[in-house]
């Protein structure tokens, strides 16, 4: 054992296997049906979402690593020395390296996330790549304000939300996000996110709508972890994935489209499907830079500085809590 610190701290203990049945049967019985899109990242979702990462038609990592590379100095250049960079969501923490490697003088590391895993594995590399940083993971839901470790609290706070997470939510439930993360990062915090850009919509689909299918499998994995974890007996071969996007909402929908009339058993309930009819999956919003400003605005943060790759298709905004 390296450090005892690198041991994950946990914040509150949701049900999830409980949590899981309550919304899907919930979802699933609904006028027009609905899955959280939560649901898609269990390990087999997370391990395909990392495919789509990597898929040529994907343009979003891709895009937003290279402005990183490109104004991490920047980036990093009002991270006052002895401050914490927190991060929601964080995974595996790649992106990350990117902007510690430019805060030599950072005091503390504290990335928050629900995967025990994933954080202690990150935890561990940064820990040994930047062995100056005190790093401090919370195993926790971002959606919920967080409390840093009591020997951080007076020091100043910069939050880092790469990857256009903020875009699967609507619009009034990421403003709610940003203000829970305006009381996480305090008065005169700083918040570094990444978001997804509006572009033509034909790109837009083939990103979510890959020709290897790595996408299509991503979104069946949800019924296939129903199947698993639920005892579901859905028929994945009856179901055929559907990306769209919706101007009027300026977002991407993943939907799982019934190929037959048919019906599902899923903890004993009995789910009737029309053919045609479609499950929505997932929401990927898409904002200019000046709607993500106003979005921000909304929140009570103040628009600092904004970087985009060279072709315009991803945005990285630095944001002051007022
Ligand atoms: C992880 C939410 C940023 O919306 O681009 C990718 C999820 N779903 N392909 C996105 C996703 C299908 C992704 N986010």
């Amino acid at each position: 054992m390296l450090n005892p610190s690198l041991r994950p701290l946990s914040e509150g203990n949701t049900d999830e296997a409980h949590e899981f049945a309550t919304e899907v049967l919930q979802g699933l019985s609904r006028p027009s049906k609905t899955l959280p899109c939560r649901f898609l990242y269990d390990a087999r979702g997370s391990e395909l979402f990392e495919k789509i990462t990597r898929l040529p038609e994907y343009y979003p990592t891709r895009a937003e690593t290279s402005i990183l590379k490109a104004h991490a100095e920047e980036m990093a250049a009002d991270v006052p020395d002895g401050g914490v960079l927190v991060e929601f969501g964080s995974g595996s923490s790649l992106k990350t390296e990117l902007l510690l490697e430019r805060l030599p003088r950072l005091r503390a590391y504290v990335p928050v996330d629900v995967s025990q895993s994933a954080l202690a594995d990150a935890s561990q590399r940064l820990a040994a790549r930047f062995p100056w940083l005190d790093v401090r993971p919370i195993v926790a839901d971002f959606a919920y304000p967080v409390a840093l470790p009591a020997h951080l609290a007076w020091r100043h706070r910069t939050g880092f939300f790469p990857g256009s997470t903020i875009g699967n939510l609507m619009p009034v439930q990421a403003s709610r996000l940003l203000h829970v993360f305006r009381k996480v990062l305090s008065t005169g915090g700083r918040l570094i996110v990444g978001i997804d850009l509006k572009k033509d919509p034909g790109k837009l689909v083939r990103a979510y709508d890959d020709t290897a299918g790595v996408t299509a499998t991503f979104n069946l994995n949800l019924l296939a972890r129903i199947n698993r974890e639920l005892g579901g007996n859905f028929d994945l071969r009856a179901f055929k994935h559907r990306a769209v996007y919706n101007a009027r909402e300026g977002r991407i929908e993943m939907h799982l489209v019934s190929l037959k009339d048919q019906s599902v058993r899923i903890r004993g309930r009995r789910i009737p499907f029309r053919a045609g009819e479609s499950v929505h999956t997932e929401n990927s919003y898409k904002y200019s830079v000046a709607q993500f400003q106003d979005l921000a605005r909304s929140a009570n943060w103040l628009p600092s500085r904004v970087w985009t790759d060279p072709c315009g298709l991803f945005s990285v905004h630095k944001l002051i809590s007022a």
